[in-house]
């Protein structure tokens, strides 16, 4: 069963197509980023498999030598961004960010694969998330769980995870610069400028030490070990390992890089909290409070009834989604950006751990609520969760993409 809804989400990825790559929306958006990129070739899978597969070379033409997949690509200039190519200093072609995001792309990859088992395009891409996956491992898995140098890097921008690690950074030297999101936006629902100075900060601090990896994790402004990298990692590299058995390759390293992240789960096991939690690991405190990445838990199958009571709690407090933030804990802000709006995209990783568990009544719930904001509310890049509010950027790829992939009726239940 197709309907409007179907049509009018693949118009949306074939608007944002700029050739070979989709942006997440005009305007606010106007370059590939990583994470968004593997929705969009999910959400291209299910009308035009090859496109899917260009999406994610596209996506790995970006590739620096050292493995990274950078989180955005500047393919063509555009003014209407900051912080752009100029800003970043990458020295590579194209042009990139000097950080990553997360790494979902083996995930979607393999799901892609599912519905073109015959095509050689895996087998080329391979290597590329082998090395990507190797640069995690190497580079932001030194200290146990992931981590991220960057809340940008995070995904999650201004999370209330983040807290901690950035009450540490000074901003107050960053300079003049302009903003652009907030002229596409209601600035409301954007982080704000004490925020941007210190992303700002943390940017210049990798762009002067020249991007060097090793540089940024000792001494950089910013580290903080992610629950949600953490999880997407340990289901990213299991992904990986079953991509390997299905090519025939030897799937052992992806294997043992994820039981090496499930033994260093204690770690980011707050038992204050009930909850797997943020960690600064510049002072080792935890940011005590709940949010999206202790939902992700479930995407790589990690279950514990204590963890779980929490969590449901949580969602069981509004109406639509899983909320970024607690809703009953003092940061949660239902259209600030990643302090406690739904995000579609967070829902369907979540929606997928729940699929695997056989938890079919909480995939379908989650599924139904994700299905109820889209229907009322459009295409829209995150929803309030107390009241379904559309939020952010309109006509928005993952959020078309994951209704194609999983929100539809015609997506299925399979
Ligand atoms: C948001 O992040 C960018 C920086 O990367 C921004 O606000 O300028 C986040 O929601 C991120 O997860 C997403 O990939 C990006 C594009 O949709 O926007």
């Amino acid at each position: 069963m197709t309907s409007d809804l179907d049509a009018t989400a693949r118009d949306i990825l074939r608007a944002n197509d700029r050739g070979g790559y989709t942006i997440p929306t005009a305007g606010l958006y106007p370059y590939q980023w990583n994470w968004d990129s593997a929705f969009a070739a999910w959400g291209f899978s299910t009308f035009d498999i090859d496109r899917a597969w260009t999406e994610l070379e596209t996506l790995f033409s970006g590739q620096w030598s050292n493995g990274m997949v950078p989180h955005i690509l500047f393919h063509k200039p555009d003014p209407g961004y900051f912080p752009g190519p100029e800003v970043w200093q990458s020295g590579t072609t194209p042009p990139t960010s000097g950080i990553s995001q997360p790494p979902v792309a083996a995930i979607l990859a393999r799901l892609i694969h599912q519905r073109d088992p015959e095509n050689s395009r895996l087998a080329a891409l391979y290597p590329k998330l082998l090395a990507w996956h190797r640069w995690w491992r190497e580079h932001r898995c030194t200290h146990g769980p992931a981590a991220v140098t960057h809340p940008w890097e995070s995904g999650r921008d201004n999370c209330p995870e983040w807290d901690p690690g950035m009450a540490n950074v000074d901003g107050s030297n960053v300079g003049p610069y302009t903003r652009r999101d907030t002229g596409h936006v209601d600035p409301s629902m954007r982080p704000k400028k004490e925020d941007y100075d210190r992303y700002v900060a943390i940017l210049q601090f990798g762009r002067d030490h020249g991007w060097d990896q090793k540089e940024i994790v000792a001494n950089g402004p910013f580290l903080m070990a992610d629950p949600a990298m953490t999880f997407i990692l340990i289901r990213a590299h299991r992904d990986l390992a079953e991509i390997a058995r299905t090519l025939g390759e030897d799937p052992s390293e992806p294997e043992s890089w994820a039981r090496d992240l499930e033994a260093a789960l204690p770690e980011i096991w707050n038992a204050d909290l009930h909850c797997y939690d943020a960690r600064d690991l510049r002072t080792g405190t935890f940011a005590n409070t709940l949010g999206s990445g202790a939902f992700l838990a479930w995407l790589a199958g990690i279950e514990n009834g204590e963890m779980e009571r929490r969590l449901m709690a949580c969602w069981d407090a509004v109406p639509y989604g899983i909320p970024s933030s607690d809703p009953k804990g003092p940061a949660f802000d239902p259209r600030r950006y990643w302090r406690g709006p739904t995000w579609p995209v967070v829902n369907a990783l979540i929606a997928m751990g729940f699929r695997d568990a056989g938890r079919t009544a909480e995939e379908r719930r989650l599924r139904g609520e994700t299905a109820a904001l889209i229907t009322k509310g459009g295409f829209y890049e995150y929803f309030d969760p107390t009241d379904g509010t559309p939020c952010g950027g309109d006509t928005f790829t993952w959020t078309a993409a994951i209704w194609l992939g999983w929100a539809s009726p015609s997506a299925g239940d399979a």
